[in-house]
């Protein structure tokens, strides 16, 4: 998307909401439409992307359930809880900090990070590793495209990425139900697969706080907590970084965390899942259906092992 610097915008720009435009918040250029981080809760902007080859024609679930029905421990553990809870975050201003193995490091502003990338609508079904799938029309652009230019060296084996922590607006990190901050990795040729996306909007907005904002991964052939929300930081590393799921139940959570009807998790099986809004539960497909993009790149992996 293009990026321009918030002078040019007027608030009859981008209301109907009456939102008060901050001059660091950035817009896209795709079709003129605007993309505003704007403080608060209420503040989703009307976003188009151009559409993309990768997505679902499935139904999608309905807004109120991609906004309602959430797993975001941040904010609180149940379900209804970041709804409730995630309107307090400050998304703006935001910095991205890249470091590890690459060329250019640094702390970036968001707008600055996403500049010159073009917005893209991905219809991606989300597996949840509880056994509940959605489909959620994303806007986002590709992981690629905002890495290259970080210039990650050979040494650059996975990618680790970082939600932020901040107690004073995230309630859920005054008690310790994982460790702190969110953690998630990739390895590098999953990182760069073209159906990788970092998120910054759904259902044609700005992303609720509640689903990540200001941006939040998605790797839809992964199980969802590997789609890591409002992230803050990102390295990139010789060795397979930590995560959060892992460290807390390493038996439970793999590395991986390939969606797989043939492996199950130790407390359930993995064979069906419950799309949200649906009533009859439907078999779970390999890679949550993604295989034909996604299978080559664990050719000679033992799935089981590597789970
Ligand atoms: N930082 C952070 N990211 C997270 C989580 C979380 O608790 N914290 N939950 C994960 C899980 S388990 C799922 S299923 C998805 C849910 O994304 P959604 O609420 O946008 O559907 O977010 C993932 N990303
Ligand atoms: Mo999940």
């Amino acid at each position: 998307m293009l990026i321009r610097q918030g002078g040019d915008l007027t608030e009859n720009d981008v209301t109907p909401r009456g939102i008060y435009l901050r001059r660091r918040e950035f817009m896209t250029g795709v079709a003129g439409a605007g993309l505003a981080l704007a403080a608060g809760p209420a503040s989703a902007i009307a976003l188009r992307g151009e559409p993309s080859r990768y997505s679902t024609d499935e139904e999608k679930t309905s807004k109120d359930n991609v906004t309602g029905y959430n797993n975001y421990y941040e904010f609180g553990v149940d379900k209804s809880d970041p709804a409730r809870n995630a309107g307090a975050l400050t998304t703006s201003p935001w910095t991205v900090k890249i470091d590890g193995e690459c060329d250019k490091p640094g702390t970036y502003d968001l707008g600055d990070f996403l500049r010159g990338n073009t917005l893209q609508e991905r219809i991606y079904r989300l597996r949840c590793v509880e056994g509940w799938s959605m489909v959620i029309p994303w806007l986002g652009v590709p992981l690629a495209d905002l890495l290259k230019p970080y210039g990650p060296t050979s040494k650059a084996k996975y990618v680790a990425f970082e939600t932020l922590e901040r107690p004073s607006e995230m309630i859920g990190q005054r008690r310790s139900v994982l460790y702190w901050p969110y953690r998630e990795g990739l390895r590098m040729d999953e990182a760069m697969n073209p159906l990788t996306i970092m998120a910054v909007g759904l259902y044609g907005e700005t992303l609720p706080n509640q689903n990540g904002a200001p941006m939040r991964l998605v790797v839809p052939w992964k199980y969802g907590f590997k789609s890591i929300k409002s992230i803050v930081r990102i390295s990139f590393t010789e060795k397979q970084p930590p995560t959060a799921w892992n460290r807390s139940a390493a038996r439970e959570y793999g590395f991986y965390s390939n969606v797989n009807p043939e492996v199950d998790h130790p407390r359930w099986s993995q064979a069906t899942e419950r799309r949200i809004g649906e009533f009859r539960r439907r078999p779970t497909l390999m890679f949550n259906g993604y295989g034909e993009q996604v299978a080559s790149m664990y050719r000679g992996m033992d799935l089981r092992k590597f789970f």
